[in-house]
């Protein structure tokens, strides 16, 4: 057949990968946003900001066990009273010197500083505010577990900055951005900015984080349960009755790394509850508000998920603290809701008792 007679050749079907490849955190944020204006250009910038923080924090982590000084303690103790590890002092530095020549923040605040970073004069100032937890879960860091970092981005509102903070001192339904990084056998960035939850993952030959997971749902109930049963005589009775139901019921497993990110992970993706419950020695419980419950609240909210202090939405708590912890009861909707139920019926309880005794 004459050339003129040779059917075209069937035309490629478009490479969906390439077009993955391409979607990077930068292009997803502003197709998210379907704007170009400013704000939206910020926070693209933002976002890429923290995947840059997160690939040089993941690069140290790959090689922390060859790298002199890179693992252990400082010898120091932080605002939390807790030991601070080299490796904390290293990822907090990262995100100051990737976001302190940016134009893009006018402060951080971190777990690991007791007062936060204000970006200095000779500086460009931005009109955010970045809270973080720089290194989450630690305590793995030493033993190759995964670890995590988790962020959240705010708005300055009005012009002076207080230097006490006050202003930061919200709820965090005022949240603009917030998500966290998971380094694991992968290193994973998943974010939301009021617009569902995605996740990428990031490729080292590309040096670039791929969308890997676009408008992620947490599943209305899921078999996880994930809680420090170290505490148990310390915790309320309520949750003691809440752990006795799960041992006793089917389909549920427990599953607890010790490190919130990688634990709350688990939860968004096949569904199930994260609990860190106030103590008797530590009512307000553990985790930090701002950075740590805020954060993945927002995210959780996102999802279709919830996250409760046991009595009240953690979106809904405003701190007196910029340190302020908050008991935590995170994940699928319907988890969440048997928590809280053994929380409300054990109030009843006493109300009642309180009643009787009054007679
Ligand atoms: P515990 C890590 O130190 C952390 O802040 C969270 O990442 C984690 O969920 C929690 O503390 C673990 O605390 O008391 O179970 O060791």
């Amino acid at each position: 057949m004459a050339d003129a007679e040779q059917p075209l050749a069937q035309a490629p079907t478009q490479d969906r990968s390439l077009d993955r490849d391409c979607t990077t955190l930068s292009r997803h944020v502003l197709q998210q946003l379907q704007s170009f204006s400013s704000e939206a250009q910020d926070l693209s910038a933002l976002m890429t900001r923290v995947a840059l923080a997160a690939k040089l924090i993941a690069r140290r982590l790959t090689r922390a066990g060859l790298v002199e000084d890179a693992l252990g303690f400082t010898g120091r103790v932080n605002v939390q009273g807790e030991s601070v590890k080299k490796m904390d002092v290293y990822a907090n530095q990262v995100f100051i010197s990737v976001f302190e020549q940016s134009g893009l923040v006018c402060r951080l605040a971190s777990e690991e500083m007791e007062k936060p970073y204000y970006i200095p004069e000779n500086c460009p100032v931005g009109r955010y505010t970045l809270l973080y937890d720089p290194i989450d879960g630690s305590s793995n860091v030493d033993i190759n577990l995964n670890v995590g970092a988790i962020f959240a981005i705010r708005r300055q509102e009005g012009e002076d900055l207080d230097e006490m903070a006050q202003d930061l001192l919200q709820d965090g339904r005022g949240q603009i951005a917030a998500g966290y990084v998971l380094f694991g056998p992968s290193t994973m960035l998943v974010y939301s900015i009021g617009k569902g939850v995605h996740a990428f993952t990031l490729d080292p030959s590309l040096g670039e984080f791929i969308l890997s997971s676009e408008d992620i749902r947490i599943p209305e109930h899921g078999p996880v349960y994930s809680v420090n049963e170290g505490n148990f005589w310390q915790w309320d009775e309520s949750i003691r009755d809440y752990i006795r139901y799960v041992h006793r019921h089917e389909g549920y497993t427990a599953r607890y790394g010790g490190a919130l990110v990688g634990d709350f992970h688990r939860i968004l993706f096949q569904g199930g509850v994260f609990l860190y419950p106030g103590t008797v020695k530590k009512p307000e419980g553990k985790l930090r508000l701002l950075y740590e419950s805020a954060p993945l609240a927002f995210l959780v909210e996102q999802a279709g998920g919830r996250a409760s202090t046991g009595t009240q939405d953690i979106l809904d708590v405003i701190p007196k603290q910029l340190h302020d912890r908050t008991p935590l009861f995170i994940g699928s909707k319907e988890d969440v809701a048997l928590v809280e139920s053994f929380i409300q019926e054990r109030a009843r309880d006493q109300q009642d008792q309180m009643a009787a005794a009054r007679l």
